[in-house]
């Protein structure tokens, strides 16, 4: 019903009448007064005269099911798309969603998060309005200890996103953090319910920060696209063309579940390669130099002694030697 009358409002170049709205959709024109109620309380701004009747004056940057489907251009994922204001965690209620049996593809979207999560218990600021915090019910045929694979190809297909929407130099920090003049502007929690034999669902959590203009001082390497680029962007926008770069490289990671296809983009994308980095496992601090992504997603690093290990996403923290990055 709101979708309906989103979708007449769009379409009319200026005021229409709750008659004729109620005419042309059938449902009585109460109905439609309570549509456009939860019209605004989405964020649209809606004029209304008793006169002359309603017209949509703006449509802000949000990311309704409704915006972020107009011109979503993928075969299944964010087909479907579960929307609201506010909710504690996206993931949470992904997972939720997946437990019911939901399918492939269901995109839960909020425009606040209360409680969002960063991995290993840690906290993602997720404020209203100025951010995409989303997360996407994946049923790959994998087995469990690929999954951590496919948030590196999300984390590649989100970098390329950044790059392509605001022309601003995007680069990965391994495993899949996505920076910006060395600061964070997005990370990626993917969560997965398995059995030894094959994975149930992978819930792939994604925050990016948007339009942000101010960050808590406790984090000071966080950053925003508006911060970086010096003008607002388009959630909607980057959310579909993150679905449709990353529905492409997921097809055919399920056809072939390793990384050799994307390991030279990644690499190139990969700001952690070729320097010194600071590798933190517990409480220890090891110095050493990271060389190359493996086909199974490992970081390759070279110890100052010349030994060669392949580092596993997960266990250790990644730091430059003076940054972030
Ligand atoms: C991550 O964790 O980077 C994964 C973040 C995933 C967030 C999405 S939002 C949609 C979905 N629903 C959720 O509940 N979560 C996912 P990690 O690498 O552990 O980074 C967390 C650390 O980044 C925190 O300890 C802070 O230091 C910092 N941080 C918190 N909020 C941030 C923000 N908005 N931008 C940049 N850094 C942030």
């Amino acid at each position: 019903m709101k979708e309906k009358v989103l979708a007449f409002l769009k379409e009319k170049d200026g005021y229409c009448s709750g008659e004729e709205i109620s005419h042309k959709i059938g449902v009585t024109r109460a109905a439609i007064w309570k549509a456009i109620k939860k019209l605004q309380a989405d964020g649209y701004e809606i004029e209304s005269s008793t006169k002359k009747g309603y017209k949509l004056l703006l449509a802000p940057n949000i990311v309704t099911s409704s915006e972020v489907k107009e011109h979503l251009r993928t075969e299944c994922l964010g087909q479907m798309i579960h929307y609201e204001k506010e909710i504690d965690s996206t993931n949470n209620k992904a997972k939720e969603l997946a437990r019911e049996g939901a399918e492939e593809g269901l995109l839960v979207v909020a425009d606040k998060q209360t409680n969002g999560k960063g991995r290993l218990g840690r906290n993602w600021e997720s404020p209203e309005g100025t951010g995409i915090w989303m997360s996407l019910i994946l049923r790959p045929k994998i087995l469990p200890q690929y999954a951590s694979q496919i948030t590196l190809v999300a984390g590649l297909c989100m970098c390329e996103t950044l790059k392509a929407m605001t022309g601003l130099e995007a680069s990965i920090k391994w495993p899949n953090d996505v920076v910006i003049n060395g600061k964070k502007i997005c990370g990626i929690l993917t969560e997965m319910s398995a059995e030894m034999e094959g994975v149930n669902y992978i819930i792939l959590g994604i925050g990016v920060n948007v339009n942000m203009t101010v960050f808590p001082e406790e984090l000071p390497y966080a950053s925003s696209l508006a911060l970086e680029g010096g003008m607002e962007y388009s959630r909607k926008a980057i959310i579909d063309d993150f679905l449709e770069r990353f529905e492409k490289e997921y097809n055919s990671y399920k056809q072939t579940p390793n990384l050799a296809g994307i390991k030279e983009r990644y690499e190139q994308n990969c700001i952690t390669l070729h320097k010194k980095v600071k590798l933190i496992k517990n409480a220890e601090e090891i110095i050493a130099e990271a060389i190359g992504i493996t086909t199974d997603g490992a970081l390759k690093v070279r110890y100052e002694d010349d030994t060669i290990e392949d580092i596993v996403s997960g266990e250790v923290s990644v730091r430059g030697l003076y940054g972030y990055v």
